[in-house]
């Protein structure tokens, strides 16, 4: 199993672990992070950085307060969420390329990286967004170089150029810019010789030819097996290019892509792309919020996530204290359950989230279908009654039944309802008096 679907494989299922639990509290939330320091380890990510987010996921989850009527599962979910994708990179670095202009791109990168292959499949991206695009060979130390680039391109029908027996790769370079931009190309890449393994006489020969050709964005393809060390690099080229971005090849060969993905994002160099495999559609570009949705395996987690934040914003200030201090009464009932209605259908939210944890329906039926008719039964009782519902016998039903329009057996359901909740709330206080601040309505 590749990097990427290990990784992928094991986040997924601690995530599955955790909506499987009838219940997430303070010792539910202690694994899942057991589990996530294991697993990042596991692929390979330095281990101050896996103290560094278990610590913070941790801390967060187990101390942030909850939206109303957002369960602590969710709320977890979404912190795990957020702090891998915050040690990956919190926004996505952007394509450079500008409409009505030839955007020149070089890649570099020692040996074997995987510059050849990238400069197709990067060609071939821009190709399927409809651009026009061109190849250019300055790899002149290869045998066979051209060849091989343009057996490639031939594949996917993308022009290329290269000079047989040229030995001055800037002389091929601008050749090829100046055929090109005569021909109103969109992007124009150029794959380069393979450096040395040595960091520094790349970073000298990369000056030399963008000197030549003057690229509006000097791509280094660092190739993902070699892990933590990708940072080194990654530090490098960053301190002598400011339009420098990195491409990360060979995700998908190694336990250790984890590794060097955290690692290149730590230097806080540009990641653009992927490399997810040896087929020329093997590319994909680096967004860190949707790579780490997919890896938790989550259906549309950004989703989930605008949710919970929604709801944080509607958050009644101090009185979710007040109702776990043992008062709530029926109209704090009512105003949870019209919380969680505004939010939207609360199955929806669960549907976004596979792993085969079963809603309880009940409640979210409830709070659509029952709200309109328990708030003009609570409209039609005396404020003693709202405040204590045990002093509601057959006769105070009756009336209030009269009095809302409805019957008598609706008065008796909000009555059984609520005697419900102030149960589960009771026993769920005993249990997690510490970490439960919140309603039990998904727990
Ligand atoms: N699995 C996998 N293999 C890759 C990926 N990218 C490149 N490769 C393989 O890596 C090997 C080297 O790729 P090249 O594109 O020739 O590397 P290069 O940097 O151009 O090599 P030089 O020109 O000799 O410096 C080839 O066998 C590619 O198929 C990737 O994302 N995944
Ligand atoms: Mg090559």
């Amino acid at each position: 199993m590749s990097a990427l679907e290990g990784l992928g494989k094991s986040l997924g299922d601690a995530v599955k672990r955790l909506l499987r639990l009838p219940i997430v509290d303070e010792k539910a939330i202690k694994e899942l992070v057991k589990d996530l320091q294991r697993i990042l380890l596991a692929a390979d990510v330095n281990v101050n950085l896996v103290l560094e987010i278990s610590k913070r996921v941790e801390e967060r989850s187990l101390n942030e307060v909850l939206p109303p009527g957002i369960s602590r599962r969710d709320h977890v979910i979404k912190v795990l969420y957020e702090e891998i994708t915050r040690f990956l990179g919190d926004k996505p670095a952007k394509l450079t390329l500008e409409p009505a202009k030839t955007t020149t791109i070089m890649l570099v990168g020692i040996q074997g990286s995987g510059k050849t292959t990238s400069t197709v499949k990067l060609a071939r991206f821009y190709q399927k967004r409809g651009l026009k695009i061109a190849i250019i060979c300055a790899d002149t130390f290869r045998p066979g170089a051209f060849e091989q680039l343009k057996q490639l391109a031939d594949r996917v029908n993308i022009t290329t150029f290269g000079v047989k027996g040229e030995t001055n790769p800037e002389k091929i370079a601008r050749q090829g810019l100046e055929v090109f931009r005569k021909e109103d190309f969109d992007v124009i890449i150029v794959d380069t010789a393979g450096r040395h393994k040595n960091e520094k006489d790349l970073m000298e020969e990369m000056r030399r030819l963008s000197d030549a050709i003057k690229p509006d964005e000097i791509m280094l393809v660092i190739d993902g097996t070699i892990g933590q060390q990708a940072s080194t690099q990654a530090a490098a080229f960053n301190q002598i290019t400011p339009i420098g971005s990195i491409y990360l090849t060979k995700i998908d060969g190694s336990a250790k892509g984890g590794g060097a993905l955290s690692a290149v994002a730590a230097t806080g160099s540009k990641i653009k792309f992927i490399g997810t495999g040896e087929k020329i559609e093997d590319i994909e570009q680096f967004v860190p919020a949707n790579f780490v949705g997919r890896l938790m395996g989550m259906g549309d987690i950004q989703a989930l996530v605008d949710r919970v934040k929604e709801a944080a914003l509607n958050l009644p200030k101090g009185k979710t204290k007040e109702i776990l201090s043992g008062r709530f009464t029926l109209k704090d009932m009512y105003n949870q359950m019209e919380a969680i209605r505004k939010m939207g259908p609360l199955k929806k939210i669960w549907s976004m989230i596979p792993g085969g944890y079963n809603l309880p329906e009940d409640m979210a039926d409830v709070a659509e279908k029952r709200l309109d008719s328990w708030r003009f039964i609570i409209q039609s009782m005396c404020k003693q009654e709202i405040e204590n519902p045990k002093i509601i016998d057959s006769s105070r039903t009756r009336r209030i039944a009269r009095g809302s329009g409805r019957s008598e057996k609706e008065v008796k359901e909000l009555l059984s309802q609520y005697a419900t909740m102030k149960r589960m709330l009771k026993s769920m206080k005993r249990q997690h008096s510490k970490l439960m601040r919140r309603l039990p309505f998904s727990a």
